[in-house]
C-alpha cells in the first residue's frame, strides 16, 4: 500500500515537471511570436512602417539612458497627478474607481504603502526633457503628446481595447502585458458601447466570467526598462505592474 502511494507521488511529480517544461517552451516560442527589433539599429522609414502595421512589435533599448526612480521623482516632484483609487484593477471594481489629485512626490513616497495608481496623466515635452528622456536612435524622436503611468507593484488596468494604435515605453520597473489578437474580440465579452474605449467583462483567467474567452488567442510579454511595445488598434489588453513601475505611452 505504502509502495503504491510512493509510486503515485512519483508520477505526480513527473507530470508536474512535464507541465512546467511544456509551459516554458510555450512561453518561449508562442507567447510573443512577433518581431523584435534593436531600436538604435532601425531606420526611420522602417520604424514608420512598423508602427502602423497589423501586428505587435517589440523594440529593445529605446532609451539613451536609464531612468532612475529617485531622480524621476525629484525632478517632477511638484507635478500634479490624477491618481486612481478603489478596486480599479478588477473588472467589477473599476466601475466604482475614484480619482484623487496628488503631487507626484506624494505618489513616489507612498509607493510601497498605497495602491494609488497615477495612470493616464499627460507628460509634456518639457517634463520629458527634465527627466532626460532621450531616444537611443538619433533619427527617431521621443513622443510629443505622451501619457505617463506610475504605480505600485500589482496595480493593474483590467482588460479593455482602445481605438488608436499604441506605443508604450517602459521607463522603470517591469510591467506585464496580456493581449489578444483583435480577431478574438468576439470571444472576449466586451461592452458594446461604441466608445473609443471598451471594457471587457472577462476577468483574466476566470473563465466563469466569460467562458468564450477559452477560444481567444492570448499573448503576453513582460516589459523591461527600455522596451517599447507597439500594440495595434483594437487589440484587447490587460496590464499589470509586476514591480513599482513607470511607463509612458502614445495613442495615435
Ligand atoms: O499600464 C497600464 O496600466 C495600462 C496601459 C494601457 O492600457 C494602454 O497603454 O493602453
Amino acid at each position: 500500500m505504502k509502495i503504491k502511494k510512493i509510486y503515485s507521488l512519483k508520477y505526480i511529480f513527473y507530470l508536474l515537471i512535464i507541465i512546467l517544461i511544456i509551459k516554458l517552451i510555450y512561453n518561449y516560442f508562442f507567447s510573443f511570436p512577433f518581431p523584435i527589433y534593436n531600436f538604435p539599429l532601425i531606420t526611420k522609414t522602417q520604424y514608420e512602417e512598423l508602427i502602423k502595421g497589423k501586428e505587435p512589435v517589440l523594440f529593445k533599448n529605446v532609451l539613451k539612458q536609464n531612468i532612475e526612480w529617485n531622480d524621476f521623482c525629484n525632478k517632477l516632484e511638484n507635478k500634479e497627478l490624477s491618481v486612481r483609487h478603489g478596486d480599479y484593477g478588477s473588472t467589477e471594481g473599476r466601475k466604482e474607481r475614484y480619482f484623487k489629485k496628488e503631487k507626484l512626490k506624494n505618489v513616489c513616497q507612498n509607493i510601497n504603502n498605497s495602491s494609488g495608481y497615477g495612470g493616464n496623466n499627460v507628460i509634456s515635452l518639457d517634463e520629458q526633457k527634465k527627466i532626460q528622456l532621450q531616444s537611443s536612435n538619433p533619427s527617431i524622436n521621443m513622443f510629443q503628446k505622451a501619457k505617463m503611468w506610475i504605480g505600485p507593484s500589482n496595480s493593474r488596468t483590467p482588460l479593455h481595447k482602445d481605438t488608436p494604435d499604441n506605443l508604450a515605453i517602459q521607463l522603470y520597473g517591469r510591467k506585464k502585458w496580456i493581449f489578444y489578437n483583435k480577431n478574438s474580440n468576439k470571444h472576449l465579452c466586451f461592452d458594446e458601447n461604441n466608445s473609443t474605449l471598451e471594457w471587457s467583462n472577462y476577468s483574466i483567467n476566470n473563465f466563469f466570467t466569460c467562458p468564450s474567452a477559452l477560444l481567444a488567442r492570448r499573448y503576453e510579454k513582460i516589459m523591461e526598462p527600455g522596451d517599447m511595445l507597439y500594440l495595434p488598434s483594437q487589440w484587447g489588453h490587460d496590464v499589470e505592474n509586476v514591480t513599482n513601475s513607470i511607463m509612458i505611452n502614445l495613442w495615435y
